[in-house]
């Protein structure tokens, strides 16, 4: 049987009705949720699917985490927001703890991923012209190439994805981009004595999950600090227990002079980000030199604390260490000629399909959702594989069943 593209009439009405009220800035799979609860979520017709997306790695502990969903609502019902005008109980206790459980001085709270991105490029230019001693005005920041570290104009100024860049120039200077998983190049440009940073995603996840060699992090790191540059660390999609560590630096033991968290930092239910660094970093940033309305207000400060609490209370790293490790060498043995490729680390995965179909990936994620599960395929033939951390061995074992059903359609 093809996969469906079809849908019931409510499900098409809602959709019609979205297409002609909201922007087309996505082109989702052909599903209308309306429930999530762990690994689960329901739509409107009420049939149940494995979310093996997990809100893009922002639902690491599941959906509607018990625990994270009571502080919410305890929270909500007390205090929301103050703004940063007035002190509020929470930010102190918050930035203990955030501060306490990752290693360093401080923490400046922030929003969206992209925002604490931002944040951690102004603090390196900062630190740059203040501390190392950078000329004016001539702070560079090395990137790598397949990056993906968000949506703004700044951010977007150093990406190399035509499609999350072109026409919207004119760009941000002071960025130069080179290989990922290439130390040779890396070492090369670090010898540019105005280089303030290095921002790097431990495993590269909308380029498709890719893995850098083993050592690349700790020798990067090391490069870094030999030069007097920060080691910048993106851990938005891969901190937070989802590759089966902490965070994926700590797969080397690499300990970045900035860390950018955002996503499950919330466990899904609000946008939470925050940048730690210690002192010498954090406080070249003085009273009103940067700021946002929502950044550590008393919910999210609440929130995270609960949905740190919770990954390590349910060993939720250790989880994804195992399972990941069971759900790649699974889809290995399923030795389907379109499956190209198998990689990842912890429950961060994704397989390659190699088809002459172009649509083939999103054939494969259509016929998924019949049977069940639902993922999408990122830059055309890559289709990631991240369940929330709360699986069990049974249902990933449930799932590869279905995903070996499908592949059966997969000619
Ligand atoms: C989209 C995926 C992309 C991120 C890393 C910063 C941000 C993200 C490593 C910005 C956000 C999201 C954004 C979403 C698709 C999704 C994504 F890999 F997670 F699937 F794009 F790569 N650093 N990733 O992954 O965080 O401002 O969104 O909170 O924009 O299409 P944000």
């Amino acid at each position: 049987m093809l996969a469906t593209n079809t849908m019931s009439p409510l499900t098409q009405k809602l959709l019609d009705r979205e297409e002609l009220y909201s922007a087309h800035n996505y082109h989702p799979l052909p599903v209308m949720l309306t429930r999530g609860e762990g690994v689960f979520v329901w739509d409107i017709e009420g049939k149940r699917y494995y979310d093996f997306l997990s809100g893009y790695s922002a639902v690491n502990q599941g959906h509607c985490h018990p625990k994270i969903i009571a502080s919410f609502i305890e929270q909500a019902q007390k205090l929301t927001l103050t703004s940063r005008a007035f002190h509020s109980d929470l930010l102190g206790e918050y930035a203990e703890f955030i501060t306490k459980y990752f290693g360093y001085d401080k923490v400046l709270p922030m929003n969206t991923g992209v925002e604490a991105v931002e944040t951690a490029l102004k603090l390196a230019r900062r630190w740059g012209y203040q501390v190392k001693g950078v000329e004016s005005n001539k702070a560079k920041i090395i990137v790598c190439a397949e990056n993906f570290h968000g949506r703004t104009l700044n951010v977007i100024s150093f990406s190399t994805d035509p499609s999350a860049k072109n026409n919207f120039g004119p760009f941000m200077p002071g960025y130069e981009v080179i290989p990922y998983n290439d130390i040779n190049a890396l070492q090369l440009a670090l010898q540019d004595k105005n280089v303030a940073g290095f921002l790097v995603e431990p495993i590269q996840g909308e380029a498709g999950v890719v893995v850098p060699d083993e050592g690349y992090l700790s020798k990067a790191a090391a490069l870094c600090k030999e030069a007097n540059v920060l080691f910048i660390a993106d851990e938005i999609q891969t901190g937070l227990a989802r590759t089966g560590k902490m965070l994926a630096c700590d797969h080397e033991n690499v300990h970045p002079d900035i860390l950018i968290l955002g996503k499950a930092l919330s466990g899904g239910t609000m946008p939470v980000s925050a940048v730690l660094a210690d002192d010498e970093i954090m406080l070249t940033i003085k009273p009103g030199e940067h700021g946002s309305t929502y950044g550590g207000n008393p919910l999210a400060c609440k929130v995270a604390i609960t949905a740190l609490q919770v990954l390590k209370d349910e060993q939720m790293a250790e989880n994804a260490e195992v399972l990941g490790a069971h759900l790649r060498e699974q889809l290995v043995a399923l030795n389907h000629p379109r499956i190209s490729l198998v990689r990842g680390k912890g429950l961060l995965n994704a397989i390659v399909i190699d088809h002459p179909d172009k649509d083939a990936a999103w054939e494969l994620c259509l016929q998924m959702k019949d049977n069940g599960l639902l993922v999408k395929p990122t830059h055309g033939d890559k289709i990631r594989f991240a369940p929330p951390l709360v699986i069990t061995k049974a249902q990933i074992d449930e799932c590869l069943d279905i995903i070996s059903r499908s592949l059966q359609h997969l000619a």
